[in-house]
């Protein structure tokens, strides 16, 4: 069944609109023990039996660590504006507190000089998931004094960088940090306990508040936000009970994270459901949460359907799936932008990222990769759809910008729009790369003749 939209003409974005392609620093760099690198939960986990798919770790990945010029040239390459990356923390900051480490904080310093000599905007993420496993040793996020850690780690950076960033975001999915790290345990820490994962969220949330005010106090400059992964979560059916628990799912995915950023309070709905799973909360907390944000990144990938017997399974509704069996939805970006301007005061809303897992075989130098273009294609008109309904929207950035360790699948996933072959570590453009490629020079070259 086809369930893409019909092709429009190319939307024409406004001239100031950020289009960029983002990455994360445990994803690519690989150098995992090198150069006064601390351990972070990520290279503990992957050394545990069964938990990446195909057995890899990071301590290669896309070797961004030494190749970091020649990606930075590609980067330029393609056209964009911006540059999403992270900065890992054990890099700069071996054991997630006390003394930093100068080799580290060189990298991320020849990085973002080198993103700027080349004309794009470095938007920074302080915390995409490769926490210091020395903090994880003393209760991680779970323990209160890690707030206070990240705060510290974040005026590090920005005394170092806070000068040439365009932004800086705190911290990559809250919910993927607690949910997927400490209550499935299908991430790194491996933890499995519910109480724990809300104590985690809060404390996310604490820090990332913290973290904001600490940089505003310092005069920071950037733009501050939060990223969150949000999806519209969908009954199976009409029945009251199913969409009695998409309306639970989506306060644990959505609104427990909304609610607090945007009204100060956790959704009263989830946590008579956590019941004492709730986590402990301090007095001030909630408005130090609700410090205003001057942009919220969205990652989008796909729909959410829930039944309340848990019988749906993603292959019954008949859309086309990517690899990671992610049902493709661009409808639901539209969706869930209306959504966010209709329920909440948000700031200017970000695509921090969005993008596809497909099979992606390389053939005499090429990879025809047109399902992927096809889904970065619907997906940007799908937020083309909410501009045009009033959605105030600053960026899009594509993930990612070449295939790269997907977490728990390894790197069977690729959702690069740039191939890496992993044995040889060459980098190829894939078709997708060159679509988006010439239609941000169609872009910029509309934006110009406007101007003139
Ligand atoms: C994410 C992650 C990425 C993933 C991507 C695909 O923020 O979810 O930032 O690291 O690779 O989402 O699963």
């Amino acid at each position: 069944m086809n369930t893409h939209p019909a092709t429009h003409p190319p939307a024409q974005f406004p001239a100031d609109f950020v289009w960029g392609v983002a990455t994360s620093a445990f994803q690519i760099e690989g150098a995992s023990d090198v150069d006064g690198k601390g351990p972070s939960i990520w290279d503990s986990f992957c050394k545990l039996p069964g938990t990446i798919a195909d057995g890899s770790d990071g301590h290669v990945a896309c070797d961004h660590y030494q190749r970091w010029s020649d990606d930075l040239d590609m980067i330029a390459s393609l056209g964009v504006k911006a540059y999403r990356f992270s900065t890992s923390w054990p890099r700069v900051q071996p054991t997630g507190s006390g003394a930093w480490n100068a080799k580290g904080l060189d990298f991320y310093e020849r990085l973002v000089d080198g993103l700027l000599a080349r004309g794009i905007a470095p938007y920074l993420t302080l915390n995409h998931w490769d926490f210091p496993q020395a903090l994880q040793d003393k209760g991680g996020w779970a323990n209160r004094d890690t707030v206070q850690h990240f705060v510290d780690y974040a005026l590090g950076m920005h005394a170092r960088l806070g000068d040439r960033v365009a932004s800086i975001t705190t911290h990559n999915e809250p919910w993927v940090m607690s949910v997927l790290g400490n209550e499935t345990g299908i991430f790194a820490p491996g933890i499995k306990n519910r109480g724990t994962a809300a104590q985690v969220s809060h404390h996310l949330l604490l820090s990332h508040g913290l973290a904001m005010r600490a940089l505003r106090d310092v005069g920071c400059k950037a733009s501050l936000g939060i990223v969150l992964n949000l999806s519209p979560i969908q009954g199976a059916s009409d029945s009251a009970a199913d969409r009695a628990k998409a309306y639970l799912e989506d306060g644990r995915l959505a609104r427990w994270y909304l609610d607090p950023l945007f009204k100060a309070a956790y959704p009263a709905d989830v946590l008579t459901d956590l019941g004492a799973d709730a986590p402990q909360v301090q007095n001030g907390d909630m408005d130090i949460i609700a410090t205003p944000m001057d942009y919220l990144g969205i990652n989008y990938y796909s729909r959410t359907v829930v039944s309340a017997d848990g019988s749906w399974n993603v292959r019954q509704s008949g859309l086309e799936l990517t690899e990671m069996d992610w049902e493709i939805y661009p409808q639901g970006l539209t969706e869930l932008l209306l959504r966010l301007k209709r329920d909440y005061p948000v700031p200017p809303l970000f695509i921090t990222e969005n993008g596809g897992a497909f099979k992606d075989p390389l053939v005499n130098g090429q990879v025809h990769d047109a399902d992927r273009t096809r889904y970065l294609q619907t997906h940007i008109e799908s937020v083309h759809q909410a501009m045009r309904q009033g959605v105030k929207m600053g960026g899009y950035m594509v993930w990612s910008l070449m295939d790269n360790f997907e977490w728990a699948s390894g790197y069977a996933k690729r959702f690069g729009i740039v191939h890496v072959d992993y044995a040889t570590q060459a980098r190829t453009l894939k078709d997708s790369a060159y679509w988006y490629q010439s239609f941000l020079s169609t872009q910029a070259a509309a934006a110009l003749a406007k101007a003139a």
